[in-house]
């Protein structure tokens, strides 16, 4: 064989974690496609993979946040807890992986960096960081929600010491024991590591931008009876879980909060705290917190008065205590506001003293306190969606490159397909399913692998989404999100959390459920919204 000669592979998968595994299962072994998966890193498990700074883990529930397609795995597998730790989602996916034979099939250490769409061959050309070449006649884009790190730019980085590291790029060769530790950021990630690293730490400085509703995650080891519920019943469990909105294993409230007295209020937030459960509290309590203005002022008034009757230093609970609107992600953590009791943690408010740099030394802030530091963290969160498709060039019809294309903010079908980039499919691209994500997953890889069955059964070279609907769709997400008050906080959902960036729609606000009708409606139309090709026939030779 030509050793220049690109290999050839019917599909090829962008990411190995949660979305990229599953994508391969379909389609090598359910669909008989000739697929390799490939990962920027050395491992599989994408978020897990990166993520494994201390105190990491899902805050929605082991028992719901995985896959559903193997019952048989479901059955044997024992979650230790409630909510699964890192290494023990990276111990899952492996199972996964190994059970179903995939790793010979998935590349690692290995980036796609220019994915080519050639017109007359109907393929992908693909060219990875590794130099390698392939052709594909489908690209199935896994990259993950949140992969590209955000991290700031603060004057004198160079000058520092000690060392900095990114939550999501955590070196497994960093103890943290007896260390001068600082942290940036209070997010779901911050407020794990926050709690998890204090009781290791010497010393903690906690650098808050915002202030930030958490709830208590109820972590608890899970008992027999629980697991057993979901294994007796299993099919209806989650034809029940799929038919929700967020899909989080929960019964969500149809009671907006407003239509209750003030007591019964404060009982239903009070059963949900003791309970534990971000999404729980948001979603579970009443129906409307995440969309009317009285409701959701209901809950967070409910938080602001644990902060302080949790808190014993009543200036660290003042900075504590957010006054916006509770509609970022829900954020759940154990114990983060009694952290703030412990004596060798400090909260520095950046609303008052900003930091105006690094020194050698450590971090100063505006007040010319200099916090002496060994190593800095920045949990600062990511560039949600977008992000991870910065890291490559992708060109299609006519080489118009994706960034071009979503030039005014990104968008995709339905989450999943781009005009003008024909069999190109994306797995939670722009304006997915706002949801409990592996059900998310599960819903948009089985979809996208019966449009590419129904693709070859035409005979079609190439599938495309429409512009006219991938713009409607576009517009149908603007709207539904416009019912909610999520836009009107800045956060990585709407994309705000990059300086400079305008917000933008980055999900289907509808809900799993409503997603899910609305994908099956599409298929039964015959696709409505995409373009099928069959390649041009040869003209008969006149005679
Ligand atoms: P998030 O939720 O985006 O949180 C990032 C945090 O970092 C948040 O508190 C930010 O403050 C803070 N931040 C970001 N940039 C800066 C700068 N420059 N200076 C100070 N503080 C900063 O990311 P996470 O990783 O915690 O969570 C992301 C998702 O991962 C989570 O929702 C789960 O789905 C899993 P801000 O609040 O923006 O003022």
């Amino acid at each position: 064989m030509n050793e220049h000669q690109p290999t050839h592979l019917d599909a090829a998968v962008i990411g190995a974690g949660i979305a990229g595994i599953y994508t391969l299962h379909q389609l090598r072994n359910k669909l008989g496609l000739r697929t390799r998966a490939f990962d920027r890193a050395s491992g599989i498990g994408g978020t897990w993979f990166w993520n494994r700074y201390p105190g990491v883990r899902a805050d929605t529930q082991s028992l719901v946040y995985r896959y559903s397609f193997d019952e048989e795995m479901f059955d044997e597998w024992d979650w230790s807890s409630r909510y699964a730790t890192g290494d023990e989602m990276l111990t899952y996916l492996q199972a996964v992986v190994d059970r179903h034979d995939l790793g010979r099939d998935i590349q690692l250490d290995t980036s796609i960096e220019l994915a080519e769409f050639d017109e007359d061959q109907n393929v992908w050309r693909l060219t990875t960081t590794t130099g390698q070449t392939f052709t594909a006649t489908y690209l199935v884009s896994a990259v993950g929600v949140l992969s590209a790190i955000n991290t700031p730019n603060l004057p004198g980085q160079g000058q520092f010491r000690g060392r900095i590291v990114h939550t999501a790029q955590w070196p497994t060769d960093l103890d943290l024991t007896g260390l001068r530790v600082g942290v940036i950021g209070t997010g779901s990630t911050g407020t794990q590591f926050i709690t998890a690293s204090s009781k290791v730490v010497a010393h903690l400085t906690v650098f808050q931008r915002s202030a930030q509703y958490v709830v208590p995650s109820g972590s608890s080891p899970l008992s027999p009876e629980v697991v057993g519920s979901y294994r007796g019943d299993f099919d209806q469990a989650w034809q029940e879980i799929r038919a929700t909105r967020i899909a989080c294993g929960f019964t969500e409230s149809d009671v907006p909060a407003m239509s209750v007295s003030g007591d019964e209020r404060r009982r239903v937030f009070q059963d949900a705290w003791d309970a534990g459960g971000g999404f729980q509290f948001m979603f579970g309590t009443f129906a409307d917190i995440a969309s009317d203005r009285d409701a959701n002022a209901a809950a967070a008034s409910f938080i602001r008065d644990k902060i302080h009757e949790t808190v014993n230093d009543p200036q660290t609970a003042q900075r504590l205590t957010p006054t916006d609107l509770y509609a970022k992600r829900p954020i759940a953590t154990d114990n983060y506001y009694a952290t703030y009791n412990r004596e060798n943690v400090e909260l520095v408010s950046l609303g008052e003293t900003p930091i105006t740099g690094l020194t050698p030394a450590g971090v100063r802030t505006s007040d010319g306190v200099e916090h002496p530091l060994d190593v800095l963290v920045y949990a600062t969160g990511f560039e949600a969606v977008q992000g991870s498709y910065d890291r490559m060039r992708i060109l299609g019809r006519e080489g118009e490159s994706l960034s071009v294309h979503w030039a005014q903010g990104p968008s995709a079908y339905l989450g999943m397909g781009v005009a003008g980039f024909p069999n190109l499919f994306m797995v939670l691209g722009p304006t997915s399913v706002f949801s409990n994500l592996p059900p998310g997953i599960e819903t948009q890889v089985e979809w996208i692998a019966g449009l590419i069955k129904e693709t070859r059964a035409r005979g079609s070279v190439q599938v495309e989404a429409t512009l006219t609907a991938e713009r409607e769709w576009g517009a149908t997400c603007d709207q539904i999100a416009a019912y909610t008050l999520f836009p009107q906080v800045k956060s990585w959902i709407f994309g705000s959390n990059v300086p400079g960036r305008a917000p933008r729609t980055l999900f289907y606000f509808g809900g799993l459920g409503e997603y899910r009708r609305t994908l099956t409606d599409i298929a039964d139309a015959g696709y409505e919204g995409f373009t099928f090709r069959t390649a041009p026939i040869a003209a008969p030779a006149l005679a």
